[in-house]
C-alpha cells in the first residue's frame, strides 16, 4: 500500500472510486481542465471509502448550475464540498455564499500566473463567509480531501479507522535514510 499519490495521472480505470448516489463529500470544479488536480481527492475519497459524487460546475459559463447545487447541497445531504478552480476563481467562495455546507477551496495551478491568482481569489474571503483554502495544485487537492475526511470521521468510524491507517501507511513510508538518486 502507497500512500502517496502517483505523480502521474492514473487511468481512471485504476483509480478508487468513490462515486455513490448518496454522497456526503461533493467534488466541483470550474472547468473539465482542472480534473487533473482535484482527480487526487478523488482518489483520497476513493481509498478512505467517502462516498462522493464530481461535477463540472463554472461560476462564470454556468452560473446558474452553480446557484441550483450550492442550494441543494444540504438537503441532498451533502457535509463537504471540495470547490477547486483557477485564475477567477470564484468557485469556492460563491458556493459558500449560498450554503452553510463547509467548503473546502482548491486553488488550481493556473499556466499564466502558477496559481498564485487562484489562491488569492479563494483565500480572501470576507468576513462571515468562509472557505477552508488549501495549497494551490496537487497537494491541495490531496489535502483537501483528507481534511473532508478528518471533518466526517467522528461520525463515520469507518472512515476514522481508514483515515489513522492512511496516516500510519505514510508514516511508515518514509525511510530514515535518504537513498542516493539513479
Ligand atoms: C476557471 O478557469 C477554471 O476553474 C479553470 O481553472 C480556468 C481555466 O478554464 P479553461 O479555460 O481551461 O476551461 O474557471
Amino acid at each position: 500500500f502507497d500512500p502517496l499519490v502517483s505523480s502521474g495521472l492514473p487511468p481512471m480505470t485504476e483509480m478508487p472510486d468513490p462515486s455513490s448516489d448518496r454522497p456526503l463529500v461533493g467534488v466541483i470544479m470550474g472547468s473539465q481542465s482542472d480534473w487533473t488536480t482535484l482527480c487526487h481527492a478523488w482518489e483520497i475519497l476513493g481509498t478512505l471509502g467517502v462516498p462522493a459524487e464530481r461535477r463540472i460546475v463554472s461560476a462564470h459559463r454556468t452560473p446558474q448550475r452553480l446557484v441550483d447545487y450550492a442550494t441543494t447541497a444540504r438537503e441532498r445531504g451533502l457535509r463537504v464540498i471540495i470547490a477547486g478552480a483557477g485564475g477567477a476563481a470564484h468557485l469556492p467562495g460563491m458556493v459558500a455564499a449560498m450554503t452553510t455546507v463547509p467548503v473546502l477551496g482548491v486553488p488550481v495551478q493556473s499556466k499564466t500566473l502558477s496559481g498564485l491568482d487562484s489562491l488569492l481569489s479563494i483565500v480572501q474571503m470576507p468576513g462571515g463567509v468562509p472557505v477552508g483554502t488549501l495549497a494551490i495544485g496537487k497537494a491541495g487537492a490531496i489535502n483537501a480531501a483528507l481534511l473532508a475526511a478528518a471533518i466526517l470521521a467522528p461520525s463515520l468510524p469507518e472512515v476514522d479507522t481508514a483515515l489513522i491507517a492512511w496516516r500510519e501507511a505514510q508514516t511508515n513510508a518514509v525511510s530514515p535514510l535518504p537513498l542516493d538518486e539513479a
